[in-house]
């Protein structure tokens, strides 16, 4: 005998509970449109799991605009960076446009637990723990999203539009008919070592580039900071016990006094970006990591994610709400534009860091030359190349 699914009715159904997820969820729900959120995970997970660590100034304004400017922490996260190149340090981002237009200090999984603390007190409608979540009727006017409760009962959810946030293994993309989207690939050939520490941050971002290899660090609070190291291909987390990755940090950052503290969690990062065109498909939208990756060298992932979740859900009010359909029809290309211009902030970062470092310099000594005199015209100050880079670290471009 089959049960019956439990048949409901929203106008959004959000298929995963991520930064995209929520944002959206709490935008459309701020703008008194019903939607439901489904979620894989476990709510401990989710408000557990530790990426990014700065909203850049566009993502502060859109809080702030929406009213959600609480939501955020307020310590300042300035838009210096710090290359030291071969031990030399010089800074890019300390013109005026960049300064005025700081971030926040914003550690992803507080930004997930504020965001579902909003969300849950505002009675919204979220479920953790749906299993087999899957989709049909993209193209019809009224799609069903369909899952499983912890409890095993089988639910359908019928909507006017999905909105697929559950990032880059979820599925949403996979539920378009193949042949619909095109996809953009880029695999760097490098591999990082991401790193968690209770340990001192860094003032600023700092890239360690030159000769010893490639390293960085982050601020990730007032006592955690996240690093990453250039390893080679095939190298497993048991390749690099606590004292090597910190030698290596000393080394390439050329600071022999570099404080250590307990490594609180390392991953194997692979370099990659990634896009899929065009976002959307009949009734269902994607958002953030399920239509794009880049490259973690720009750190604007999260960044993304939250414009597509503004973009989606002011396209999802004016439609709801006054039948106008424009913002949904323009909704893949306007996020794709901006996609776009930051996918080629970060390869730029990448490729010119990766230049300068290790066995890629030694191995193509002209392009190493080449990503020097590219630093140069970055790191004079208001140089007309430095201010452009100002707009992106900011998210205005
Ligand atoms: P998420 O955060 O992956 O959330 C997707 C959610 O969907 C759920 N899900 C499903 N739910 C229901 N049914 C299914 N079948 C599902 N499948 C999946 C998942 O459980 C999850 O809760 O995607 P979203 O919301 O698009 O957000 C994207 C960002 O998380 C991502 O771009 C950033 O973390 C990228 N990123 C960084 N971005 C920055 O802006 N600055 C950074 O400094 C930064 N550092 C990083 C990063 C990503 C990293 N990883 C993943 C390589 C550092 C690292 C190490």
């Amino acid at each position: 005998m089959t049960t019956q699914a439990m048949r409901e009715e929203t106008t959004v159904a959000i298929v995963g509970g991520g930064v995209a997820g929520l944002t959206a969820a709490m935008l459309l729900r701020r703008s008194g449109i019903d939607c439901v959120v489904l979620e894989r995970q476990s709510r401990a997970y989710v408000e557990r799991r530790q990426r990014a660590g700065v909203v850049e100034y566009r993502g502060v304004r859109m809080f702030t605009d929406w009213g959600l400017g609480d939501l955020l922490g307020t310590f300042p996260a300035d838009n210096t960076i710090e290359l030291r190149v071969d031990g030399e340090p010089v800074f890019i981002g300390r013109d005026t446009h960049a300064q005025e237009h700081a971030g926040v200090l914003a550690p992803q999984q507080a930004l997930v637990r504020n965001l579902v603390a909003a969300f849950l007190a505002d009675g919204g409608d979220l479920r953790f723990e749906a299993a087999d979540v899957a989709m049909s009727g993209l193209d019809s006017p009224r799609p069903v999203v369909s899952y499983t409760d912890p409890e095993g009962i089988a639910h359908q959810v019928a909507c006017d539009l999905i909105a697929g946030c559950d990032g880059d293994h979820g599925v949403s993309r996979g539920s378009i008919p193949s042949g619909v989207l095109t996809a953009y690939l880029r695999d760097y050939g490098v591999t990082w070592l991401a790193v968690l520490a209770d340990a001192p941050p860094p003032r600023y971002p700092c890239f360690g580039i030159g000769v010893r290899g490639y390293a960085a660090a982050f601020s990730r609070g007032q006592q955690a900071a996240r690093f990453y190291l250039e390893i080679p291909p095939g190298d497993t987390q048991a390749d690099w016990p606590p004292e090597r990755i910190w030698s290596q940090l000393r080394e390439r950052f050329w600071r022999p006094d570099l404080a250590d503290g307990p490594i609180t969690e390392t991953e194997i990062v692979r370099l990659r970006s990634q896009v899929f065109e065009p976002m959307s498909y009949g009734r269902l939208y994607l958002l953030g990591d399920a239509a794009h990756v880049i490259s973690p060298m720009g750190a604007k992932g999260m960044n993304l994610a939250l414009s597509d979740a503004e973009t989606f859900a002011s396209a999802a009010r004016d439609y709801v709400q006054a039948g106008d359909d424009g913002g949904l029809r323009a909704y893949s290309g306007t996020c794709l534009a901006r996609t776009w211009r930051y996918q080629e902030y970060a390869d730029w970062m990448s490729q010119t860091f990766f230049s300068r470092c290790g066995e890629h310099a030694a191995t193509d000594p002209y392009g190493a030359r080449v990503a020097e005199a590219r630093l140069a015209r970055f790191t004079e100050p208001s140089s007309a190349a430095a201010l452009a880079w100002g707009e992106l670290i900011t998210g205005l471009a």
